[in-house]
């Protein structure tokens, strides 16, 4: 029996493209986020579309799913006791204007739209966003 519990994040492509990955998986493990599995991948829009699937309704879907598909990212495993809402606190809030400060927006983040970390938002999702990187 164990508490830890796994999340999905991905260190999108502004932050790649900047070298900023190793500087963003230390904050994770500097937080008590092990990093259990990582992958460096350049996805397709289709592959981003699927990924995306919830937003597919919002007027930004399509600008959404060309950037996530634009360069290289970082897909990772992150595990530790409750993963899914320690990670979406160290990732601070969607628009890093409106981040906390030492969150990795506040501190990477360019824009609302490059905002270099996504991270799931709940157990389930978490669940399907791996199993969408990692299964097989
Ligand atoms: P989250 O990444 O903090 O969970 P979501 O609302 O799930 O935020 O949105 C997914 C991603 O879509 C965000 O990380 C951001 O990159 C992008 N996004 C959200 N809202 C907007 C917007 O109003 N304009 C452009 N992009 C947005
Ligand atoms: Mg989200």
């Amino acid at each position: 029996m164990s508490e830890a519990e796994q999340t999905l994040s991905i260190i999108k492509p502004d932050a790649v493209e900047r070298n900023l990955t190793e500087k963003i998986k230390d904050i994770f493990t500097q937080n008590n986020l092990k990093i259990k599995d990582s992958k460096k991948i350049h996805i397709t829009k289709d592959e981003a579309a699927e990924f995306y699937k919830v937003h597919q309704a919002k007027p930004f879907y399509n600008e959404l799913c060309s950037y996530l598909s634009s360069g290289p990212i970082v897909a990772m495993i992150l595990e530790g006791k409750d993963a899914v809402i320690l990670n979406r606190k160290i990732m601070g809030a969607t628009d890093p204007k409106n981040a906390e400060d030492n969150t990795i927006r506040k501190l990477f983040g360019i824009s609302i739209d490059k905002n270099s970390v996504h991270g799931s938002d709940s157990a389930e999702n978490a669940k399907k966003e791996i199993d969408f990187f990692f299964k097989n």
